[in-house]
């Protein structure tokens, strides 16, 4: 059964849980995202003992191509397949079919291979060519073989910049998909999301929210952010949206973002996340720390026994200095990988343990902005 219980609000920052089949989930919370079924370069027993994730989240897309259904029906589903047995989320597809299929055109390798029509998305696989069809009804029942926790319906996410005239056309075609993925659905376990979308337009993304919040789901994504607008549109997007949606369910901001974004969506009433920053830059060696962003490579660290941040509590800060992990990086070994998704991931989930903990205390606000002088003081 899935349930979300409000605990406790500061100014609009929210402390909450959410009860799912797998196991509960504090909010805000941070999902390291696990695209084909692992967190890149991590084991579930890393996810679990030293970030002490709460829910991942996993891509319809990838999975469905590969390992594909048959495989999926098999295992009995995603947690059984992976061994991961606490909460998983699904994103649907959407936007993974529309994303790489830009990706492939900038790079000039192939040209856009997307179909959208009313009944669906007509797109060509990545991996070898093939063409598929995703209906939001089809969509629903991948998740219902992949049995994560909550469900992502089909949408479709715009690009930056975007006219008004198609982000509604599009805003309002997610609308009556959801729809036809509400009444699709069959597993009561499996919470299916609304996701809200309307690009930088202020009325699109009303009109998008309160048409979405009418369909009464069991939780709210807002779609759309994050591709590319000026950092502005996304707050106070994400502002316009949670205005208008119910305090008793969970908000997520999908693909969402750099700790600075992830405080700011907070203060706007935001309680989930996720983004394959922390997990991308821990492998290209990009690391957080209280102090901001560092480059491990640097020929800075060459001699430095100090750990990677001196006020993280995970397993690379405790036992490797930034010297070794300099070391380990520029020999491109794979342990360079593990340890800097570890750490990084490690630094985003406890962001939110203390960001819940500044709101039980009702010291958010004061928390952010230290946290905030400090991080961007590149001392
Ligand atoms: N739709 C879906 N997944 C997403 C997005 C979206 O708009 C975004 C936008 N930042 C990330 N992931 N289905
Ligand atoms: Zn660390």
């Amino acid at each position: 059964m899935f349930k979300f219980q409000l605990i406790k609000k500061e100014g609009n920052a929210r402390l909450g849980k959410i009860y799912t089949p797998h196991g509960e989930i504090e909010t805000p919370i941070f999902m390291p995202v696990g695209t084909q079924g692992t967190v890149k370069a991590i084991t579930v027993k890393h996810l679990e003992e030293d970030i002490k994730a709460q829910i991942i989240l996993g891509n319809t897309y990838h999975l469905y191509l590969r390992p594909g259904l048959e495989v999926l029906k098999k295992f009995n589903g995603l947690h059984n397949f992976s061994s991961w047995k606490k909460p998983i989320l699904t994103d649907s597809g959407g936007f993974q079919v529309f994303s790489l299929s830009i990706g492939k055109e900038k790079e000039g390798k192939q040209k856009a291979q997307v179909v959208v029509t009313e009944e669906g998305v007509k797109f060509k696989s990545h991996l070898d060519g093939s063409w598929h069809f995703f209906t939001p009804e089809f969509v629903v029942e991948i998740q219902e073989i992949i049995g994560s926790d909550i469900m992502m319906p089909l949408d479709e996410c715009p690009p930056y910049p975007c006219s008004h005239q198609y982000a509604k056309e599009s805003l309002e075609r997610t609308v009556r998909w959801l729809k036809r993925s509400k009444q699709a659905k069959k597993n009561p376990n499996q919470a299916l999301f609304g996701i809200i979308q309307g690009s930088v337009y202020e009325d699109l993304r009303k009109e998008s929210t309160l048409k979405t919040v009418e369909l009464d789901m069991d939780g709210y994504s807002i779609g759309g952010l994050s591709v590319g607008e000026p950092k502005e549109f996304m707050y106070s997007m994400t502002e316009v949206v949670t205005s208008l949606l119910p305090e008793n369910k969970p908000r997520y901001l999908m693909g969402v973002g750099t700790p600075e974004d992830l405080l700011e969506a907070i203060d706007r009433g935001i309680d989930m996340f996720d983004c394959v920053i922390p997990t991308r830059n821990g492998r290209n060696g990009t690391l957080f720390t209280h102090f901001g962003k560092i480059n491990i490579k640097s020929a800075k660290y060459k001699f430095d026994d100090t750990p990677v941040d001196p006020l993280c509590d995970c397993y690379t800060c405790k036992n490797f200095s930034k010297g070794y992990l300099r070391h380990l990086y520029n020999a491109e070994e794979i342990t360079a990988y593990i340890l800097g998704t570890i750490h990084n991931l490690r630094f985003y989930l406890k962001l939110m343990e203390d960001v819940r903990n500044a709101i039980k205390n009702e010291s958010f606000s004061i928390f952010k902005k230290e946290f905030l002088d400090l991080y961007n003081s590149n001392i």
